[in-house]
């Protein structure tokens, strides 16, 4: 009987630290503020970078509105489910490679607003606000 509970508290004592560290292991915070070097306009074009890895990285990115964009996704040994990029407002469904960039263009037309991007199930995401 006290075995038993000495057993299961040293489980219970593994569980708790594989978990803290499986959580801080990997994957970037996903609560980043807004980075400045995220976006920058290159002879007239707009490029905003985003990491898929985990998740997406920076989540919230403020860019300039009406300036023919360049969205560019890189995956980085990105096996979770944020390499199934979906962008609904541009009809964009892609599963990326695990390591490469990914250009999607934006017309001016559609830097307008907020653009959002998803994982394929919905679970991660990050939204371009153009002003
Ligand atoms: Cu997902």
């Amino acid at each position: 009987m006290e075995k038993n509970t000495s057993l299961a508290l040293l489980l219970g004592t593994f569980l708790v630290l594989f978990a803290i560290w499986y959580a801080s292991s990997g994957s970037p915070p996903n609560n980043l503020p807004p980075s400045p070097t995220s976006v920058s306009i290159v002879n007239g074009v707009q490029i905003i970078e985003v990491l898929a890895r985990g998740g997406y990285s920076p989540r919230s990115i403020e860019a300039k509105a009406g300036v023919p964009t360049v969205l560019k996704v890189k995956t980085q040994n990105t096996f979770d489910c944020s390499a199934a990029l979906v962008i609904p407002q541009m009809s964009y469904r892609k599963v990326l490679s695990p390591s490469g960039t990914e250009e999607i263009q934006i017309p001016t037309e559609k830097a307008q607003g907020t653009l959002k991007g998803m994982c394929g199930m919905g679970m991660y995401g990050f939204e371009i606000n153009f002003r």
